[in-house]
């Protein structure tokens, strides 16, 4: 495979000012006649380099004219034009969108034709320069049998429409707003609509629609509503107004991705629009409203101001992160909202940070840039942008936004483009802090306080490393913005005051002021910066952060602490002490006026990967036990405070105020502590739960519960919801998804078993990954130690692969991550990833992953 580097990154030499194309529509033949008004930048005579993938031309003209002066190279057309300096360029393909399993291009799903183009599936479709710095206005004309595809969308408003001879019909739709072919999109299909309205903040009145199929119309609503909410707030916030009279979503069940921003008609994984309490869990609505959120806010931080090129892809990613995360925090809870963004973090990217496919979040090369859709890109590239929106504050950063915006408005921008406008709109030097954007690896950060003995003055010590990365041994040290907190137990002269410390250096000596007794201190409040911290807490230190802190985050942080290094101790084999948890667990629950999500998120055990993560050497059976034995231990101490919250009344589940939410997660919370004791009515209880639920939420939290035992309640449940649901797809994912997800030690059989299913298809992403990705989520069960886990995912690979490499490829991360477990189970997921590249035809996608894993 070919590499490709950021620092090749040449100007296009023609660009392509307007675009016509023509759809003749069919399932199993589209035919595109495409023509493309092209206009030389280059100062030289140059050819015209057409990307292709999979696509023949059937006639190239030029000027009007058939052109013979043309070559294949590879997939690309090459298009000779002479002297010219602008150019008609037509070419005709023909597509077969029956047999695109790939789902990029044009594609069939359901009997309905749509598209996915980022990153580079417009040249499946037709050819094209498909990089994202040539940008075109585009008109679409597209005609089908009027049976088969009532209705037919694309970018843009609709022009004209009209019949054609034979039961056909067309339409044509023009885009007023140039933009890079990854954002181009069209859908035909029987399709019904929720319509809306949303008047933008000068008055312009926009139509809002979310198309799904018949049936699915009234479980719209949610993200209806998410969509005007994320209207207004982007206006409110951020000063960004709608640009087109017209919004149209789509709901697609066969989808790579959660969610796609083409200009003026998204396309959506179903699972991101379709919510009713019935079907979708609280947590299901909240992915909704963020996705929604998440993909209108393209509209500007991607659309109107797009990427140069590939490497800049956190440019839009992580911006946009950061807002929808803002925006879901402004929804909901901030303090909740933050645990469950860090959470993700240190679930997703830490790993990918600390492991063989680690990568800056502006990336200097690839292979395949679908592999580059990272937590790194997104969720650390957020962070990023997170911290210097800290470090200005709101109203600066809000004037580096505004820069940003107008600067580069229409145009196709780099991170460096961002980043300059942030110093110049909000008067910051970054020259340091840009070094976030070009080294990989999660900073590790080790804190220390010393005593001046003759006069108390306490000292804070930090110490920064960045650890060696591939490509990357050597590190400089960046710039990492900490809000701390000294607290004074003694009420003598602490100075009480939050600070923002800005540690640039590898040493750095922070002065705290005079403490008589040790201070307290919160550190890395509100997780300021993506970093670890080592610290050698004081004896109770975290037990009194974890109840007093004024920090709501960091009071979360100060109990998962407690409970890590209790797990630590445990899992090392030395004697460890619930007691302490447990106390500190009592005081969060019986907290008072507590919100009561951020008590079932600080109560919350760390995952077993997070505990692993704590380790050198990672023992997953054995955090496996001590994470349930230490579940027990607090199931039974509490077991009275836990059986008062079930014994309340759980909100009605079409109640889906923050309120409601939070306590259906504790009742959730309070279930899981209830049945790891293995009380005798344990199962009795998660069944009558299961079966008197009114929604989803609870239904699957008791469901999930019960999934972890081997009661008959567990069996019967599995039933039940199976014959209840499995005619609804989202719903029948969660059914393989609890059973992949379980902790009994016949999971891999389970999942190997579940495989088989007549419901289960490699050809639906969600099904792969709600049983795949379920089963690699689960540690204990991915790393058993026949490495039976490890063939499973390998098997998965190699048969996905030849059907969509790219949703194939996302499979492969957990077997790269060999380096930690151990000899034996280091040698079992190398073999694996062996087998994997020895399989002929394999795909660019899958054969970067797996080659670079290895290493
Ligand atoms: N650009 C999409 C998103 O992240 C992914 N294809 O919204
Ligand atoms: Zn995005």
């Amino acid at each position: 495979p070919v590499t490709i580097h950021r620092g090749d990154y040449r100007p296009p030499e023609w660009q392509v000012p307007d675009i016509a194309l023509d759809f003749a529509l069919g399932i199993d033949e589209t035919r595109v006649s495409a023509r493309l008004s092209v206009v030389r930048h280059a100062d030289a005579p140059a050819p015209l380099l057409l990307r292709g993938d999979g696509i023949t031309p059937a006639e190239v003209r030029v000027d009007g004219s058939v052109w013979n002066d043309w070559r294949m190279e590879g997939g690309d057309l090459i298009v000779d034009l002479g002297e010219r300096t602008a150019a008609m360029v037509e070419v005709d393909t023909v597509i077969n969108p029956a047999t695109n399993t790939q789902l990029m291009g044009l594609y069939a799903s359901n009997a309905m034709l749509c598209t996915q183009c980022e990153a580079e599936g417009f040249r499946r479709i037709t050819f094209h320069p498909d990089r994202p710095d040539v940008l075109s206005r585009y008109r679409v004309r597209m005609e089908g049998d009027k049976a088969a595809f009532p209705i037919l969308l694309s970018n843009g408003n609709c022009v004209e429409q009209g019949a054609g001879e034979g039961g056909r019909h067309w339409a044509l739709w023009e885009d007023p707003w140039p933009k890079p072919s990854y954002l181009f999109a069209l859908v035909a299909g029987d399709l019904v609509v929720n319509r809306d309205s949303f008047t933008t903040m000068s008055g312009r009145k926009v139509e809002l629609g979310i198309w799904v199929r018949a049936g699915d119309e009234d479980r719209t609503g949610h993200a209806m509503q998410a969509l005007k909410d994320s209207m207004a707030w982007d206006e409110r916030v951020y000063g960004r107004e709608y640009d087109l009279d017209l919004f149209n979503i789509v709901a697609v069940s066969d989808f790579n991705m959660g969610a796609m921003e083409n200009k003026g008609l998204n396309v959506f994984n179903t699972r991101y629009i379709l919510a009713d309490p019935d079907t979708a869990t609280d947590m299901d609505y909240d992915g909704v409203e963020g996705v929604v959120a998440h993909e209108y806010f393209h509209n500007w931080s991607g659309n109107r101001v797009t990427c140069r090129d590939w490497f800049q892809l956190s440019l839009k990613e992580g911006f946009t992160v950061y807002r929808d995360q803002s925006f879901s925090a402004d929804m909901g809870s901030p303090p909740v909202k933050r645990i469950e963004d860090v959470r993700l973090l240190r679930a997703a990217q830490f790993p990918e940070d600390a492991g063989p496919l680690a990568h800056p979040i502006r990336p200097d090369s690839f292979q395949e840039i679908s592999n580059f859709y990272t937590a790194t890109i997104y969720n650390k590239g957020a962070e990023i942008i997170r911290m210097m929106a800290t470090m200005v504050g709101p109203e600066r950063f809000r004037k580096g936004t505004d820069l940003y915006f107008d600067r580069h408005d229409g145009e196709a921008a780099t991170c460096e483009d961002f980043v300059k406008a942030i110093e110049d709109g909000a008067g910051i030097d970054l020259t340091q802090f840009r070094l976030w954007y070009s080294q990989a690896g999660t900073p590790r950060i080790t804190a220390r306080i010393a005593t001046d003995e003759r006069n108390g003055e306490r000292t804070l010590h930090l110490t920064q490393v960045v650890p060696a990365t591939p490509g990357q041994p050597e590190k400089a040290p960046m710039l990492i913005p900490l809000r701390i907190k000294a607290y004074d137990l003694d009420g003598g002269h602490g100075v009480e005051e939050e600070q923002l410390v800005l540690l640039d250096r590898t040493e750095m000596a922070v002065p705290l002021g005079h403490y008589r007794s040790p201070p307290m201190l919160s550190l890395n409040r509100g997780f300021s910066a993506p970093v670890i911290v080592d610290f050698a807490r004081e004896e109770g230190e975290l037990e009194w952060l974890a109840a007093n802190d004024d920090d709501p985050f960091a009071r979360y942080e100060a109990l998962q602490q407690l409970m890590l290094d209790t797990l630590v101790t445990a899992v090392s084999g030395k004697a460890s002490d619930a007691g302490a948890v447990v106390d500190a667990i009592r005081q969060t629950l019986t907290g008072s006026a507590a919100d009561p999500a951020f008590v079932a998120e600080a109560v919350l055990l760390p995952s077993e990967a997070f505990i692993g993560d704590q380790m050198v050497i990672v023992d997953p059976d054995a955090i496996r036990r001590e994470r349930l034995a230490l579940q027990a231990a607090i199931g039974t101490a509490l077991e009275s405070e836990w059986r008062a919250i079930l014994g309340q009344l759980a909100p009605a589940a079409t109640l889906l105020t923050p309120l409601a939410k939070g306590r259906r997660r504790l009742r959730g919370v309070a279930l899981a502590y209830l049945a790891a004791t293995g009380m005798g009515d344990a199962s009795e209880l998660a069944f009558g739960i299961f079966s008197g639920a009114d929604g989803m939420t609870e239904r699957q939290a008791a469901l999930a519960t019960l999934a972890h035992g081997d009661s008959k309640e567990r069996a019967q449940a599995l039933d039940i919801f199976y014959r209840r649901y499995r005619d609804n797809p989202l719903v029948l994912d969660k059914w393989f998804q609890v059973q992949a997800w379980s902790l009994r030690s016949d999971t891999v059989a389970a999942v190997a078993a579940l495989a088989e299913h007549p419901d289960f298809t490699l050809t639906n992403p969600n099904r792969v990954r709600a049983l795949y990705g379920a089963l690699s989520a689960n540690q204990a069960a991915f790393h058993q130690a026949d490495g039976a886990g490890y063939r499973l995912i390998a098997d998965l690979v190699l048969a996905l692969d030849p059907k969509n490499p790219q949703t194939a490829a996302r499979m492969i991360p957990p077997l790269g991550r060999w380096k930690r477990f151990g000899d034996a189970r280091a040698a079992m997921m190398k073999a694996e990833l062996e087998r994997i590249l020895a399989q002929p035809g394999l795909s660019r996608d899958v054969t970067e992953q797996a080659s670079k894993s290895l290493l």
